[in-house]
C-alpha cells in the first residue's frame, strides 16, 4: 500500500524480520530488528509468545477464519459466473479445481497478479506461487517454468501471464518445446496492456481516446503461436472449452498453451487498493471491484 500501512510514525511497535541485513530498516523505522531466516526466527518468536498472549490471538483466527468463510461466499457467483469474455476470476476458480497438489505456479505482472494473490486456493504446503513482485517485470512466468520444472521435476509446473508478457518472452516457447517441459501455460488474453490502460483510465478520465494511450493490441488467437512450436494449444472463449481445454492439458506429459479470452481489468477494476480509493469504491470492502 505504497508503505502507507502502518503507519510510519504510529503507535504500532515494528520488529522487522529478515535474511539481508542491509534490508533491516530501509522503509521504516523500527524497534526491533533480526536477521535471519525466517521459519528459524518464528519458530524461536513462537516459544517465547506467553500463554494469554496466544489465547488472545486464538479468538483473533477465528475472527479471520469467519471473514475468510464470508469473503468466499460473497465473491462464489462472480467465481461461478458465466459471461463471455470470460472473467479472470472464473479461470483462476477453474484452475483451483485442477491445480494438482503440489505443484508450482508462477504468475506474471498485470491481470494474473491479483486474481491468483485473490483467488488461488493451494491446499498443500510443499506448493509455491511466485510471482516477482519487486520490479513486477513482465515475460518473467514462462521462462520461470523452465527453472522451475528442473528444481523439482515430479511438480507440475503452471505459468499465467498476460499478452503483454507474452510478445516479451514467446520465444522462450521454444525453450519448452525443445525440453519437453510439461507446463501448463495460461494466457489471459484481453488485447491491451490491461494493468497501463486500467492506470490510463482510474488517473486521467474523460480524456479524448478515453483516456488510453498506446495500449490495445489486435485481439488475436494467440494458440496458433504456440502450435508453430508444435506445444499442444486450446483456444478458450466459453466455460465448456475452459474446462475440456484444462481437463487435457493437465493430463499430459509436455507443454500445454491455453489461449483464453478473458474481460480486461481496465472495464472491471480488480482488488487493488489503491485503484478502489481513487476512483472512489471502497477498498476493504469484501468483494470490492469498480466498473470503470
Ligand atoms: C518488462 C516490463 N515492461 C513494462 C512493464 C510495465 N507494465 C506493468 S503491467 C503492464 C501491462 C501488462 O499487460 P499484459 O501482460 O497484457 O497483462 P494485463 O495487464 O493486460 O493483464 C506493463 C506494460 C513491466 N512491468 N515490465
Amino acid at each position: 500500500m505504497n508503505w502507507k500501512w502502518p503507519a510510519p510514525h504510529g503507535e504500532t511497535r515494528i520488529i522487522q524480520i529478515d535474511l539481508d541485513p542491509d534490508t533491516i530498516a530501509n522503509t521504516y523505522p523500527i524497534d526491533l530488528p533480526i536477521v535471519g531466516d525466517a521459519k528459524l526466527v518464528m519458530e524461536d518468536l513462537l516459544v517465547r509468545v506467553p500463554e494469554d498472549f496466544a489465547a488472545g490471538t486464538r479468538a483473533w483466527v477465528d475472527e479471520i477464519n469467519v471473514k475468510r468463510a464470508e469473503f468466499w461466499d460473497v465473491m462464489s457467483p462472480f467465481l461461478q459466473e458465466d459471461s463471455i469474455p470470460l472473467r479472470p476470476e472464473r479461470v483462476i476458480e477453474a484452475l483451483n479445481r485442477h491445480l494438482p497438489a503440489p505443484c508450482h505456479v508462477v504468475s506474471d505482472a498485470g491481470t494474473p497478479t491479483p486474481y491468483s494473490t485473490r483467488f488461488l486456493r493451494m491446499h498443500d504446503s510443499r506448493s509455491k506461487l511466485v510471482i516477482p513482485r519487486f520490479f513486477g517485470g513482465l515475460g518473467y512466468a514462462i521462462p520461470a517454468v523452465v527453472g522451475a520444472y528442473f528444481a523439482a521435476p515430479k511438480l507440475r509446473p503452471v505459468a499465467l501471464f498476460g499478452d503483454g508478457s507474452l510478445g516479451m518472452s514467446a520465444g522462450e516457447l521454444e525453450t519448452l518445446a525443445r525440453l519437453n517441459i510439461p507446463a501448463v501455460l495460461i494466457h489471459f488474453n484481453n488485447a491491451c496492456f490491461g494493468w497501463i490502460k486500467a492506470l490510463q483510465r482510474v488517473h486521467a478520465p474523460g480524456n479524448s481516446n478515453d483516456g488510453t494511450f498506446s495500449v490495445d493490441f489486435g485481439a488475436y488467437d494467440m494458440s496458433k503461436l504456440a502450435e508453430v512450436y508444435g506445444i499442444r494449444s486450446f483456444r478458450v472463449e466459453t466455460p465448456a472449452q475452459l474446462e475440456s481445454a484444462l481437463e487435457a492439458a493437465f493430463s499430459r506429459d509436455a507443454p500445454s498453451f491455453l489461449d483464453v479470452a478473458v474481460e480486461s481489468i481496465a472495464d472491471r477494476l480488480p482488488p487493488v487498493f489503491s485503484w478502489l480509493t481513487k476512483v472512489g469504491a471502497d477498498p476493504e470492502a469484501i468483494g470490492a471491484q469498480a466498473q470503470i
